[in-house]
């Protein structure tokens, strides 16, 4: 009796360190593609998951962390993992408009007033409904991370007000909101997969683009963009995917894993992108770059001219899933 009970207080110590699940865990190796260079936000916690991975299955499964879009771009990468031939990505939300259409919404300039309400909206339930949509489509959602909000850089002049754009070619992201958006703005909008970006700029084949301080830093795009103007337009998510072909095929306590490591894996990388960011204009400017801010006059006119788009928006994306967004932010605003 005693020896029955010893037993079964062994056992679920096991389960509790999860020593008895082991033999649910297969030897894998995890393909988890990202687009910016290894040292990058996106690198550091593509390793930081890595490592999780790799710890709660005692060495069996593998991730494999490869950056510089070597995999392929954002879209390519989505078509790889519905396709079942690469495991898991990072990447922008606006670059899976094309097949949730419902993920236009994040996009929506000045949604979101700071990283706070972000971090509410997204991981709270209207976050998980839109990001559930990815797997009708081959794809598991498992965490948004933090990109960041967006700010303007080009090679021509500084701008600091709304004709500056005018014959500016912008490189924006292949998403129909930032196409309208610049186009709203007067630019010369030129949708662009991001791996093509810094030889695009090199080449003056585009004067600027769009993209939170962090990459700016980490992409070097200082090396080839003299001006920044600090617009924050827009605060982009990234969402990391698992191909659902393959997750159908993990163990319960494999999804877990993944599960697991992707929240820590979140929660370490905005941490991380916010210190990088809270350093990265003084780190611009000591590259040269030219900064200057918008007057409260030419912010409010840039602002008034993005809000056109929002009809056209809330129009793919939906009326409920638009009201569900908004009286979210809202509430996490009055919070
Ligand atoms: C990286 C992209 C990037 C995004 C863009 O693959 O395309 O400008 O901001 O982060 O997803």
């Amino acid at each position: 009796m005693r020896i029955r009970f010893a037993l079964a207080g062994l056992v679920a110590a096991l389960v509790a360190t999860g020593a008895v699940q082991a033999q649910d865990f297969k030897p894998r190796i995890v393909r988890f593609g990202y687009g910016l260079v290894d040292n990058s936000n996106q690198g550091r916690a593509a390793r930081m998951f890595a490592q999780e991975v790799e710890k709660a299955t005692g060495g069996k499964m593998k991730v494999r962390a490869i950056g510089n879009a070597s995999l392929g771009s954002d879209t390519q990468m989505q078509q790889a993992l519905i396709g079942g031939a690469q495991e898991m990505m990072v990447g922008s939300t606006a670059t899976l408009v094309g097949l949730v259409p419902e993920m236009a919404v994040w996009d929506t300039p000045f949604l979101f007033s700071n990283a706070k309400e972000a971090d509410v909206v997204l991981d709270g339930p209207v976050g998980d409904k839109i990001k559930a949509k990815l797997e009708a489509k081959g794809m598991v959602g498992l965490v948004y991370w933090e990109n960041g909000f967006r700010n303007l850089t080009n090679s021509k002049r500084p701008v600091a007000k709304l004709e500056d754009l005018n014959d500016i070619k912008l490189r924006v992201m292949q998403n129909n909101v930032f196409l309208d958006s610049f186009k709203a703005l007067g630019a010369n909008a030129v949708p662009l997969p991001f791996s093509e970006l810094f030889t695009a700029l090199e080449t003056r084949a585009v004067d600027g683009q769009e993209n939170p301080y962090n990459t700016i830093v980490s992409s070097k795009f200082y090396e080839v963009q003299k001006y920044l103007t600090v617009t924050n337009h827009v605060y982009s998510p990234w969402i990391v995917t698992v191909s659902k072909k393959w997750w159908d095929g993990l163990s319960a306590a494999e999804k877990k894993v993944l599960q697991d490591a992707a929240i820590k894996s979140r929660d370490f990388e905005r941490k991380d992108t916010r210190e990088e960011a809270a350093k990265a204009l003084a780190d611009l400017k000591g590259k040269g770059m030219q900064v200057n801010e918008l007057s409260a006059a030419e912010a409010n006119r840039m602002r008034e001219k993005l809000v056109s788009v929002n009809a056209g928006i809330a129009k793919s994306v939906g009326q409920q899933t638009w009201d569900e967004v908004n009286a979210a932010v809202q509430q996490a605003r009055n919070a």
